[in-house]
């Protein structure tokens, strides 16, 4: 049935209308709620899917200090654990680096994402938040006129695909890279966009960790990671063929793949155990700048994708939020619209930088294949920089800081 067609539309209102309830959104949520601001959450997914979606784990310190500064991060304090270490293995050898004692020495917080989600969702509803559920953002009209308005679908199992029409002062688009607020950008909006032309395998193992750091495999065969999430699951990483079918893959070949490119041999066996999911990614990043467009803001993965080499996804989302939400409040408490002004320019100034930063370790970690000049020249100035890396006590400063921070 068309929209049109549909004889069910309705009407609401709200004055901040939140596309999305991932970190972005219900990190923003939270604190407009709390400051009085009239907003409603729309979610495409159900709540289940929401509470148990795996992505990110690593917090940075200035993460877990704006969360702690809202009263958000009782969870994460109680169940996340430090993290401060990691371990390059390399056919040159292996060295670690105790990066909480470097730089600013700061850790990071290990805390799956979807337990942040859902301790951010039982915040807000406990708060008296709204959110609707299974109602998918169609697209923002009248972004720069004065009646922007929200199209949004309610998908759940027993409804007729009633359309309602929500009327909002403002529309903070926390809906990730695929999602409305990105389809409803005006023709011509630049997306700066950059394909590393990698893939990965990204898996989650129903296994413990197997070692006390982050593990960086630098090998012929291609790139390997490990990243600690709780005591029984372990993320790993390995670099693939882009299009390779992540199911071609048995769980003996991937753990047998792993153990060589981690090179166990000259360490200890990695813990197996089955795996419990399996995705590839293609390394991608991109900037949508401004980030303001009229009263539709994007903040998260709708504003800015950085590809997950160096962990920034989740934390960019909670920096970006907490900027909004102050912007949004001096607006529509005070009537100071100075930080809203300032609040595309301030939050792509920590983009780029985390952006430079992925950009920087994943041309640490892989280097273009084959035996030309131009690999050759590649594979080389990788190798000086891990020895750089490994050596050079500025140059390990500088990597903790751009590391940890955000
Ligand atoms: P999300 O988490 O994608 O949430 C967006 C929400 O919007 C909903 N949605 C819609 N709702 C209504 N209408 C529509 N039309 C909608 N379209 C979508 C979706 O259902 C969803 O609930 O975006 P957000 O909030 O911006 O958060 C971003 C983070 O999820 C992301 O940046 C991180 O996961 C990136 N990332 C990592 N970041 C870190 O800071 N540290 C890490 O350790 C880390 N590890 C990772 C990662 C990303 C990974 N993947 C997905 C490539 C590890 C992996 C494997």
């Amino acid at each position: 049935m068309t929209e049109s067609q549909n004889t069910r539309t309705a009407r609401e209102k709200a004055d901040v209308v939140v596309l999305g309830a991932g970190p972005a959104g219900l990190t923003l949520a939270n604190l407009l709620h709390a400051r009085g601001i009239d907003c409603v959450v729309l979610e495409r997914a159900d709540r289940a899917h929401v509470e148990t979606r795996a992505r990110a784990g690593f917090l940075a310190a200035n993460t877990v200090r704006t969360l702690d500064r809202h009263g958000l991060a009782d969870g994460l304090h109680r169940r996340g654990q430090p993290h401060g270490t990691c371990e390059f293995r390399t056919d040159g050898g292996s060295f670690r680096l105790d990066y909480a004692g470097l730089g600013r020495r700061e850790a990071h917080t290990v805390y799956p994402q979807q337990d942040l989600v859902t301790d951010l969702l039982a915040h807000y509803l406990a708060a008296g938040g709204r959110i609707r559920f299974t109602t998918e953002a169609l697209t923002v009209h009248d972004a720069h006129g004065p009646r922007p308005t929200v199209a949004a679908r309610d998908t759940g199992a027993g409804t007729d695909g009633e359309t309602v029409h929500w009327q909002a002062r403002y529309v903070a688009g926390c809906d990730g890279r695929h999602g409305a607020a990105r389809r409803s950008l005006p023709p011509g909006t630049p997306r700066h966009h950059r394909d590393h032309g990698i893939s990965w395998l990204g898996l989650l193992a129903q296994a413990p960790p197997s070692l006390d750091a982050v593990g960086y495999a630098v090998h012929h065969r291609g790139f390997a990671g490990h990243m600690a999430r709780t005591p029984d699951v372990t993320r790993y990483y390995l670099q693939c063929e882009r299009g390779t079918d992540p199911h071609a893959w048995s769980d003996e070949r991937i753990w047998d793949e792993l153990d060589t490119r981690m090179r166990s041999a000259d360490h200890h066996p990695l813990h197996r155990g089955p795996i419990i999911q399996r995705t590839v990614i293609d390394l991608e990043s991109d900037v949508i700048q401004p980030l303001r467009h009229g009263s539709l803001l994007l903040a998260g993965d709708a504003a800015s994708l950085p590809a997950p080499a160096a962990a920034k996804g989740a934390n960019l989302a909670v920096l970006e939020t907490e900027l909004l939400a102050d912007a949004l409040t001096d607006t529509l408490a005070h009537g100071d619209t100075g930080a809203l002004d300032r609040y595309s320019r301030t939050s792509l100034t920590h983009i780029w930088r985390a952006q430079e930063f992925s950009h920087w370790m994943i041309q640490l970690l892989h280097a273009p294949p084959g035996p030309d000049g131009e690999s050759f020249f590649h594979e080389s100035m990788r190798r000086s920089r891990l020895d750089s890396l490994r050596t050079s006590r500025a140059f390990q400063d500088w990597f903790a800081e751009s590391y940890v921070g955000i």
